[in-house]
């Protein structure tokens, strides 16, 4: 290892795991928190710009406020406005990059008996749109029992490696008009290294360090 790692390179490699688990999420007011205020809830439409920094671009989504309880902060979205929504934004990404994305998910205690309420959340290439991973969420109100005031939020998580400099997330509603999947908390950060190869790492260049310093 000393071969490999120069007095300096020593120093970088530990400086590399102090920041480790510090990557900050690139999705923009992922907790919904910013937009106009939804009141108890407002649907928006295709086009609608009421949710900072996310396009409503199918369908439509309920902006939800004092509707139903939050998984954070103290708004979220019902995939489900008056049909099937689809809502997305762009980020910013290194090619070759694994990124880990995570949110929370409930769905609106107002639906009917029967059917899967379901969600399916695409990353996609930007300029492609091609699909580079992707997960489907899915809710059963009258097994999960969830109400407003105890919506049991669950938190869902998957990777994707990025292919260009942008690229997308992408939320589409499968089921059903009005009564859809809810979603909070939205993240997309850098993978953080497993904590075996930080500690790794970590002991190698301490190791190397000692070693200099006879
Ligand atoms: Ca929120």
């Amino acid at each position: 290892m000393a071969n490999i790692f120069g007095q300096k390179g020593g120093a970088i490699v530990l400086a590399m795991v102090a920041v480790a688990g510090a990557h900050a999420n690139l999705v923009n007011n992922g907790s919904f928190e910013l937009g106009t205020n939804p009141g108890s809830f407002t649907t928006v439409t295709t086009g609608g710009s009421n949710i900072t920094g996310w396009n409503v671009t199918s369908g439509s989504v309920d902006y939800i406020g004092t509707y139903w309880q939050s998984a954070d902060g103290s708004r979220n979205v019902d995939m489900s406005g008056s049909s099937l929504g689809r809502l997305s934004q762009s980020f910013a990404t290194v090619a070759g990059v694994l990124y880990d994305v995570t949110f929370a998910y409930s769905a609106n205690p107002d639906s009917p008996n029967g059917g899967l309420r379901k969600t399916d959340v695409n990353i996609r290439e930007t300029d492609t749109s091609n699909l580079l991973s992707s997960l489907q969420v899915t809710w059963d109100v009258p097994t999960e029992g969830n109400t407003k005031t105890n919506m049991k939020w669950k938190t869902a998580s998957f990777s994707f490696v990025a292919v260009d400099a942008a690229t997308t997330i992408q939320f589409d509603s499968l089921a059903t008009n009005s009564f859809g999947i809810a979603v909070d908390d939205v993240k997309v950060v850098q993978a953080v290294p497993e904590p075996a190869t930080i500690a790794g790492l970590g002991m190698a260049a301490i190791a190397f360090l000692r070693r200099k310093k006879k």
